[in-house]
């Protein structure tokens, strides 16, 4: 399949007549001028040299001494991200979500209230890729390290943890598909960088959504209806924004014209960065800048031999940091773009909400035009990331001999009533009132099959090949850990490794879609030096809800000696879930 995205013509008015308020509420994500971020933190004194001085920058994190507060209060409002009226989720008023920002080796707390008006809606935070050494009760997974904070301000939950990777992350909720509802923001860790990279200007992130009008709630339901429904992107969102043909006849009142698009920019013949975020639910993107070259430096929190390439490829949870040299002139406009790349969801749309667009001004540019540049071509590959052999982390480390190897088999069944994912046969389902961590930390290992627990004791490495039936890709993403990730493709692994000696690393990766006859492969490696109960899911909240989540369960024995300290207020926040749920 190739694709050639054209300019298109209803790209909207250049200048946005709703207001930012209505759009996005206090968020500044996408507005002019674009942030730029320090290279770190510098708390106000005269800090002239970076926090992490000399520390190996493949080495454990530095301790600063530092901590990060940031007060989170949730809500609901209506608002109109695309021009469509939509009860998003905001944090601090903004959506999406305000921006973490600490330097390597912070401890960051964040103290988070859902102030939701709901009779049943929890809240729990996961802050995407950071491994919580020493506090798995802060990974945010309801049903896995706690339960959720009730909602109408009735509980409140502080999140201590250690900023324990740098580059690029995020947050989101893991409360069932919640995040689609706009419970996300982005987190930028400042850190050491490849000595070949400079760059002039950070202009934070950038981050990418498939978008959907209607709520989580509905979304599910029609997913497991029966017959279940295909679920159809109805926009592309970068920042939060965009612009949705109100014309289009199955839209009623509730669109609003005037919505804009997210902008940035540009200072010609300087080197910019950006954070490039998949913050989607189930869309791939094929991220591009129209005639612009894009520098990968880092996948995920990992840093990468710089490669340049004019197409990147995102799938929902993944990052990719580029630097791009603004090579046009001082009056130029760029779009950037972001193209859906998705087979299951693709009719009945138009190209307009396929792809996301937002408009690059360079520093003398009219800021009252819109772009009329060309899109950028690119081939889909089965919806894989890119080619392995490309990504090639900047520090190696060379994966030794696992001590323990697991096959595990996706399957989908389709019944009379829903449509279930299956791992080696079994459909995870999550109790929110037992968190499994917490059974397991009070010696209670039997638990229900459908918990899908894997106890991996104490060996030190894992090797898990993922066998994939199903016709759709899942982004894998595993908590805790980056893994290695040796090799990919259809049918039978054959045991060769990409790079032996220096595999890619990340915390989430793409697994191509197969089918039963041949199905296709993901092979998986980690370090086990992170004891807790550690979810491996499919990263998209349908996916994952339909049961493809599996629990790592690693070291047990250390629990003991490691969880004497698991925070009174984890218990807590069980205590008030549980008192919510039985008065409401
Ligand atoms: C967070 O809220 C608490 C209690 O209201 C307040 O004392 C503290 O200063 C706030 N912290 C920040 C970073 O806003
Ligand atoms: C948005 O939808 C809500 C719920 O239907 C409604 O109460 C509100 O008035 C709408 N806002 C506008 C501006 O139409
Ligand atoms: C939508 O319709 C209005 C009124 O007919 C028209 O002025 C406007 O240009 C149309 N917008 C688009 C994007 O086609
Ligand atoms: C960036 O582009 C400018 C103008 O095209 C060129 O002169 C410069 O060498 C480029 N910088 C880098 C680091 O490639
Ligand atoms: C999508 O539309 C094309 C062209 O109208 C049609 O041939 C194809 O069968 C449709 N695919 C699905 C999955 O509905
Ligand atoms: C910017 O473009 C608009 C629309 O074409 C035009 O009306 C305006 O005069 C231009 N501004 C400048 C400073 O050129
Ligand atoms: C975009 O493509 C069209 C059609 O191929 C061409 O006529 C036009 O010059 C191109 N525009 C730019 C800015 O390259
Ligand atoms: C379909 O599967 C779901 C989930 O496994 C189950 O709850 C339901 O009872 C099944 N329905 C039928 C008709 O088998
Ligand atoms: C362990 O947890 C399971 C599931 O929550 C429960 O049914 C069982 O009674 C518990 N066992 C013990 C010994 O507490
Ligand atoms: C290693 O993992 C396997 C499961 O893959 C488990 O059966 C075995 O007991 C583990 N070995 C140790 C030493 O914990
Ligand atoms: C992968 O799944 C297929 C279909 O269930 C099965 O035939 C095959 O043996 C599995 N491969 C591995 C390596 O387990
Ligand atoms: C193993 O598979 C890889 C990827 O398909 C292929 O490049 C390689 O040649 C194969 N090696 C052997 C020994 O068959
Ligand atoms: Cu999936």
């Amino acid at each position: 399949m190739v694709h050639l995205v054209p300019f298109l013509g209803m790209a909207g008015a250049a200048v946005a007549s709703l207001s930012q308020l209505a759009t996005n509420g206090h968020s500044t994500w996408g507005t002019l001028p674009s942030p730029n971020l320090p290279q770190f933190l510098t708390d106000g004194t005269s800090d002239l040299e970076p926090p992490w001085g000399n520390v190996d920058p493949a080495g454990p994190p530095p301790t600063t001494g530092v901590t990060r507060h940031y007060n989170f209060t949730i809500t609901r409002g209506f608002k109109f991200p695309d021009g469509f009226n939509k009860s998003v989720i905001l944090v601090n008023d903004q959506f999406p979500g305000p921006l973490i920002e600490a330097n390597w080796g912070d401890i960051i707390s964040v103290a988070v209230t859902n102030n939701i008006d709901s009779q049943d809606e929890g809240v729990t935070l996961h802050w995407h890729g950071l491994t919580q050494r020493n506090t798995p009760w802060n990974d945010g997974v309801p049903g896995v390290s706690q339960c959720p904070i009730a909602p109408r301000g009735a509980s409140s939950f502080t999140y201590i943890f250690q900023a324990d990777q740098y580059g690029t992350g995020w947050y989101h909720s893991h409360f069932s598909a919640q995040y689609d509802d706009g419970l996300y923001g982005p987190m930028v860790i400042h850190g050491p960088l490849q000595s070949e990279i400079t760059y002039d200007h950070d202009l934070g992130p950038v981050m990418i959504s498939d978008y959907y009008r209607i709520g989580y709630s509905e979304l599910l339901e029609l997913s497991f209806s029966d017959p279940p429904r295909t679920v159809r992107a109805d926009d592309n969102l970068i920042n939060g924004k965009g612009v949705y043909d109100c014309n289009a006849t199955e839209v009623d009142d509730q669109c609003l014209a005037g919505a804009g698009r997210a902008r940035f920019q540009f200072q010609s013949g300087k080197l910019h960065r950006l954070r490039l975020i998949n913050t989607g639910s189930l869309a791939n993107q094929k991220f591009s800048i129209d005639g612009h070259e894009l520098t990968v430096i880092a996948n995920d929190y990992v840093p990468l031999k710089p490669y340049t390439t004019r197409v990147v490829t995102l799938g929902p949870g993944q990052r990719t940091d580029i630097i791009v040299n603004a090579t046009g002139s001082p009056t130029d406009v760029a779009w950037m773009r972001s193209d859906m790349d998705m087979a299951c969801s693709e009719n009945s749309t138009t190209t307009a909400t396929h792809t996301a667009l937002a408009a690059i001004y360079y520093e003398s540019a009219n800021t009252t035009l819109l772009p009329r540049t060309n899109g950028t071509t690119w081939e889909s590959n089965n919806y894989r990331n890119d080619p392995l052999d490309l990504t090639v982390p900047y520090y190696p480390l060379i994966p030794p001999e696992p001590e323990t190897t697991q096959t595990v088999t996706i399957t989908v069944s389709y019944n009379a009533t829903t449509f279930a994912m299956f791992m080696d046969g079994s459909s995870f389902q999550a109790d929110y009132s037992e968190p499994a961590l917490l059974s397991i930390n009070e010696g209670n290992l039997s638990l229900p099959i459908s918990r899908n627990i894997y106890n991996f004791g104490s060996n030190s490495t894992v090797r898990l090949i993922l066998n994939n039936t199903d016709s759709t890709p899942h982004p894998m993403h595993l908590h805790g850990h980056n893994f290695w990730v040796l090799a990919e493709g259809i049918g039978a692994w054959n045991g060769s490794i990409t790079n032996p000696e220096n595999p890619l690393r990340r915390d989430t990766h793409i697994l191509q879609p197969g089918t039963v006859d041949a199905p296709s492969y993901l092979v998986l490696q980690w370090t086990q030096d992170n004891p807790g109960v550690w979810p491996l899911h499919c990263h998209m909240a349908l996916h994952a809800r339909a049961g493809m989540v599996m629990l790592v369960l690693e070291r047990p024995d250390d629990f003991a000696a490691e969880f004497l300290s698991v925070p009174l207020a984890t218990a807590e926040t069980c205590r008030d879930w549980d008192v919510f749920r039985r008065e409401v």
